[in-house]
């Protein structure tokens, strides 16, 4: 957290002019680092909304863990110890066939591998191979209803609040091509400190949206009810909701 307050403070420094004197406007400030970091590079999403995909070379040999710590509690041990047996998403809300998926649900569905590059607002990047189930292939089978407009996620990991971690997508963002519900990284089951069994993946937002952890997906018709109203543990701080790279 103190890093986190520390970059804050320096992309204040950094920008410094009266109209961007909000600390937090972090998707800005991270964009600027994107761009100079990128300038002898691709384009970092393409002209039709996608994020770059990159080859098995470029996979980063290290890949951090930056997140609240892995889900402690007995229900989560459980899960660790029975390799996920008993684990369940559970998907409701405002769809019309709310449904559970075990693991072995999940992995029966049809499932994408994509190697992209994943941006922490903290000034890390990462390229790393991911292979899950379409988030909106699952939306598919529980058919939100017409009143539906964001997917949100519950997590199970405890923040710094005491609230478990939450993020939130709208359904064009849940429904975007590249958008997983990641099980595998780097050939092999997620491991509990990068997410398992269930987190999800969104290589064309930042990293806060990539939701480790997750046990609950909820269809709802607005963000006013979750959290303090902004969509997300980190918006609720102060974050961007749309955190486009
Ligand atoms: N449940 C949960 N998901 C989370 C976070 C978290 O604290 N809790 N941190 C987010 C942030 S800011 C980043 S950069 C990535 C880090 O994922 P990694 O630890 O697998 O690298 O997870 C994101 N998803
Ligand atoms: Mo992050």
């Amino acid at each position: 957290m103190k890093r986190r307050l520390f970059l804050a403070s320096t992309a204040l420094t950094l920008t410094g002019c009266a109209h961007e004197s909000n600390a937090l406007n972090q998707t800005g400030w991270v964009r600027k680092i994107v761009d100079s970091a990128e300038s002898f590079d691709a384009a970092v999403i393409d002209d039709r909304g996608n994020a770059k995909l990159y080859l098995p070379r470029d996979i980063s040999a290290t890949f951090p863990i930056d997140s609240f710590p892995t889900p402690a509690s007995g229900a989560y041990r459980m899960y660790v110890r029975d390799d996920f047996a008993s684990y369940r998403l559970h998907a409701g809300g405002a769809v019309e066939s709310p449904r559970e998926f075990s693991l072995r649900d999940l992995r029966s569905l049809r499932s994408r591998s994509q190697i992209t590059r994943h941006d922490c607002v903290e000034g890390w990047s990462a390229i790393g191979m991911w292979r899950g189930v379409l988030l909106g292939d699952l939306l598919t089978l529980i058919v939100p209803s017409s009143k539906a407009r964001f997917v949100v996620f519950r997590c199970m990991d405890m923040t710094f609040n005491h609230t478990l971690y939450y993020e939130s997508l709208d359904l064009r963002q849940a429904r975007h091509p590249q958008t997983l519900l990641a099980l595998d990284f780097n050939g092999k089951p997620l491991r509990p400190e990068h997410g398992a069994p269930v987190r999800l993946r969104v290589p064309t937002q930042l990293g806060y949206k990539s939701a480790k952890w997750i046990y609950r997906i909820e269809l709802v018709p607005s963000l006013a009810n979750i959290g303090s109203g902004k969509g997300g543990f980190w918006e609720d701080q102060g974050y961007e909701w749309f955190a486009g790279i």
